[in-house]
This record gives structure tokens, C-alpha cells and sequence, in this order.
């Protein structure tokens, strides 16, 4: 009965965020939210990302004085290539600060949904784009937190948004469903991790052999928000078409509007390995 209700709460669209969800996010750490968005917006979301990728493809062609320059500007595009391509774009962002399209409707839809749902107001924090083209990166099993922790808030919450299908094939999120009760911990919890090297930010495989995943087989116009403290991961794309998701994490606007201090460190030192936590690309100790 239990599993038939969570069933209904995630196929009904609720856009002002019930009891029941707020009550689901609480107990597990992440609510998938089917049909968030509309026909029109998930349009507009597609168009918006072929946009930034056309942008993007034509960042990574500059030679690397040209590249590092653009990166540290405002209102350009952040774009990280894959670690063993660097044609391939891995990662864009910052797109908020430079898209005002994409900036309103995500305002006014996943931030307005926050607001609601946790009866307060929850503030940007960073957003990026995640291309997942095919044989494109896998991410280790990971907690956010550590990444984000050094700007201050005890807690981000991170909305994915899909662009494309997002399938076991082409390489979909798994979250870890119940890994407070697994692991016997609270939901603050930051698990050990590896720290440097190719595996940096993973967290550690006798953590992670004991939780139980499920893949989020989400479709465009769904919407999950999961906390910077839910262990998750991703396979490598095995499909043939790209497999792209737009991550925006927010915070309580009440700890603090940290975005700009975010990026102006991120695009200043960008190979800082706090920039780069279990994800496929390069750092400095990578
Ligand atoms: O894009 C993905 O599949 C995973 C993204 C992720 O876990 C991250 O960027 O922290």
C-alpha cells in the first residue's frame, strides 16, 4: 500500500509542494517529481541547452591562454572537457548568470517549488549542465557535501532536471534509497571518502557495497532534488545519443548568498581539486 502511495506522489504533477512530499524528502533524502515541468518548458530547456553547447564546442576550440582567460569572465560560460578528450565537452556552467532565459524559468518553477515545499526561501548556489555523451564519463559513488561544505550552509539541495532520457543504458543517476538505515547513520553524515588521486571524492567501496541503488529512470519534465548528503553515482554512457542533465543546488537563503563568491573562487582556480570531487575530468592532484 505504502509503495502504491509513493507511486502516486511521483506520477501526480505538484508544482506548490504537499505535505506528503516534504514528508518523502524527509525521510529519504531525495523526491522525484514526475511531469514538473511543462510540454513548453521542456521546449525551452532542450533549445536552451543545444544553445550552450553550440557555445560551449566553440570555447574548447581556443588555444589554452585564450580558454583560461575566457573562463575567469563573468557571464561566459564555464566549460570543463572530458578527461580524455579535450574536444569533448563534460560539464557546463555557471549558465544561470548567462542564459536570462534559463535563469527565469528556473526561478520561477524549481526555486518557487523549493520555497513552497520547505516553507522558506532556498537562494542559487551553482548550477552546471552534465553532457554524458556516449562512452562519456561515469561519476564514483559520491556525497556532494564535501564539495560544498567550505561555503558555509549546513545543507544544499540539488534539483536535476533531464534533458534527454535518461535511461540504464545511456547512463542515469542512481541514488542510494535508504542508505540512513543502512548504514545506521544520521542524514548528516559525511561518509569516508578518497582523498587525491584518480578516485578523489569517491566514497569508500566498504560504504558503498552496502547500500542498495535505484536508478532514477527519469524522462524530461521530471524533476529530483536530493541533498548534498545522498550518496549518489553514475555509469558511462553506453547508448548512442548523449545523455544530458542540468544539476542547479541551492541553499537556505538564510545561510547565506554564496553564488558569486562560489564562482568567482571556481573561475579563479579552476584545477583546485574541490572543483573537480569524483567527477571524470582533470585536477591538479587527479
Ligand atoms: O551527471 C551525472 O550522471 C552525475 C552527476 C553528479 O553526480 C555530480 O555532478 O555530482
Amino acid at each position: 500500500m505504502r509503495s502504491f502511495m509513493i507511486f502516486l506522489l511521483f506520477s501526480i504533477p505538484c508544482f506548490a509542494g504537499s505535505s506528503d512530499q516534504k514528508e518523502l524528502f524527509e525521510e529519504r533524502g531525495f523526491l522525484w517529481v514526475k511531469n514538473f515541468f511543462s510540454e513548453k518548458q521542456v521546449e525551452m530547456l532542450r533549445n536552451i541547452s543545444n544553445e550552450i553547447n553550440e557555445t560551449a564546442k566553440g570555447l574548447l576550440l581556443l588555444d589554452d591562454q585564450s580558454k583560461g582567460l575566457a573562463q575567469t569572465i563573468p557571464g561566459v560560460p564555464i566549460v570543463v572537457a572530458e578527461a580524455q578528450n579535450p574536444h569533448q565537452v563534460c560539464r557546463t556552467e555557471d549558465l544561470l548568470s548567462c542564459y536570462p532565459n534559463l535563469y527565469f524559468l528556473i526561478e520561477g518553477t524549481v526555486t518557487t517549488f523549493l520555497g513552497q515545499l520547505f516553507n522558506e526561501p532556498y537562494v542559487l548556489f551553482k548550477d552546471k549542465l552534465n553532457y554524458k555523451w556516449p562512452n562519456g564519463g561515469a561519476f564514483p559513488a559520491h556525497q556532494d557535501h564535501p564539495a560544498f561544505e567550505l561555503f558555509g550552509p549546513t545543507e544544499f539541495i540539488t534539483a536535476m532536471v533531464c534533458i534527454d532520457e535518461a535511461t540504464l543504458e545511456n547512463g542515469c543517476l542512481y541514488v542510494a534509497e535508504n542508505w540512513k538505515q543502512d548504514l545506521e547513520v544520521d542524514d548528516h553524515t559525511i561518509l569516508p571518502y578518497v582523498v587525491g588521486g584518480k578516485d578523489h571524492g569517491s566514497i569508500q567501496k566498504e560504504y558503498t557495497d552496502k547500500l542498495n541503488w535505484l536508478p532514477l529512470k527519469a524522462s524530461p519534465g521530471d524533476l529530483v532534488i536530493f541533498t548534498s548528503f545522498v550518496p549518489h553515482y553514475s555509469e558511462i554512457n553506453n547508448g548512442d545519443g548523449p545523455r544530458r542533465a542540468l544539476f542547479i543546488t541551492f541553499n537556505k537563503l538564510f545561510e547565506g548568498d554564496l553564488r558569486k563568491s562560489y564562482y568567482y573562487m571556481k573561475r579563479n582556480d579552476p584545477e583546485n581539486p574541490v572543483f573537480h570531487f569524483a567527477t571524470p575530468t582533470k585536477a591538479r592532484n587527479k
